[in-house]
């Protein structure tokens, strides 16, 4: 009969759930990158990607909904990159994912944190993402079991990069890749909008996970693997000198400076073929 017909099926597509574990998952994989590499090659190699950047799995119904949110100008190289590994690597994982280039316009100061909760409002407004991950442009993962889902506490998934021994530098350290809920997220207020240029917006957002009561979760040191694509300070990215008194004032501010208080202007959505690409007018320091 019927109820036994569906039993075990995800909805009426009729496809069962993907199972718990994907069985496509390997260990560790070697990042190399290809001299020549094009994005027609990413395409090519990335058949059931479809516009927008957007995948899920064939076969079954996942359990997980990822948006990836990268933070972007001019590293249009590093981009090549990092979808050559990303696209493969997340449907390995089985997971339905969508991967967002939030593209700051403009050439002045850089404004990473601020990127992030254009990001975040935006692929929500698309659809229910269940996890969102914020990834460096120039950080590509190692290993497949470090999955791209979200945990009962914000994650900090990159725990060992390659420039910092595969160690954690720091036991704050929150930069690089992270992920959260779309709870874990508005229960913190997002991440801090008023940090241009390089440095401390990581830490503020390490600051807030705690100061808005939650943990840092973490894969082990053996998962949680990146390798960062080499490069210099970019211009327009200069240190910023206010970030240290800034984040000794994190704890009064938070409640105030994030998703409940970020203004910018969307300039163009394009769906092209391996990613949504967002560019927006963040505007500029006060
Ligand atoms: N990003 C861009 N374009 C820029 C600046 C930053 O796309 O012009 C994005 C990109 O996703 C990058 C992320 O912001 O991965 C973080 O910026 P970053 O890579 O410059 O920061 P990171 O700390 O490296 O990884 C800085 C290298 C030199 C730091 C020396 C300071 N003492
Ligand atoms: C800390 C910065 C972080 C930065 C981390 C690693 O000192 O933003 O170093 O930097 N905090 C402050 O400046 C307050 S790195 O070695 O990647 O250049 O992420």
């Amino acid at each position: 009969n019927l109820s036994l017909l569906t039993k075990g099926l995800a909805n009426e597509d009729s496809l069962p759930y993907c199972p718990q574990k994907s069985p496509l998952i390997n260990g560790p994989f070697h990042v190399t990158f290809p001299s020549g590499l094009t994005l027609a090659q990413v395409e090519r190699k990335n058949p059931l990607v479809v516009r927008g950047g957007r995948y899920r799995p064939p076969n079954c119904e996942s359990h997980h909904r990822t948006a990836i949110i990268i933070p972007h100008r001019n590293r249009e190289q590093h981009l090549k990159f990092l979808l050559y590994y990303l696209h493969p690597f997340l449907q390995r994982q089985q997971l339905n994912y969508g991967i967002y280039i939030i593209h700051q316009a403009g050439n002045y100061t850089f404004n990473r944190a601020k990127l992030m909760n254009v990001g975040f409002r935006e692929a929500m407004r698309e659809e229910d993402w269940d996890c969102l991950f914020f990834h460096d442009v120039d950080l590509i993962p190692e290993d497949d079991r470090n999955t791209y889902t979200c945990e009962a506490h914000p994650k900090h998934a990159a725990i060992a990069m390659d420039k910092f021994g595969y160690k954690l530098p720091y036991k704050m350290y929150f930069g690089g890749v992270s992920a959260l809920t779309p709870q874990q997220y508005l229960r913190m207020n997002g991440f801090p909008n008023n940090y241009w240029g390089w440095g401390g917006e990581d830490d503020d957002i390490g600051l807030r996970v705690s100061l808005s009561g939650m943990l840092i979760s973490r894969p082990s040191l053996t998962v949680g693997r990146y390798k960062m694509i080499k490069h210099k300070l970019d211009k327009g990215n200069e240190e910023n000198p206010r970030r240290f008194n800034m984040l000794a004032k994190t704890r009064h501010t938070w409640r105030n400076d994030g998703m409940n208080s970020v203004q910018y202007e969307v300039l163009s959505r394009e769906y092209l073929p391996l990613y949504t690409n967002i560019t927006v007018n963040v505007g500029t320091q006060k």
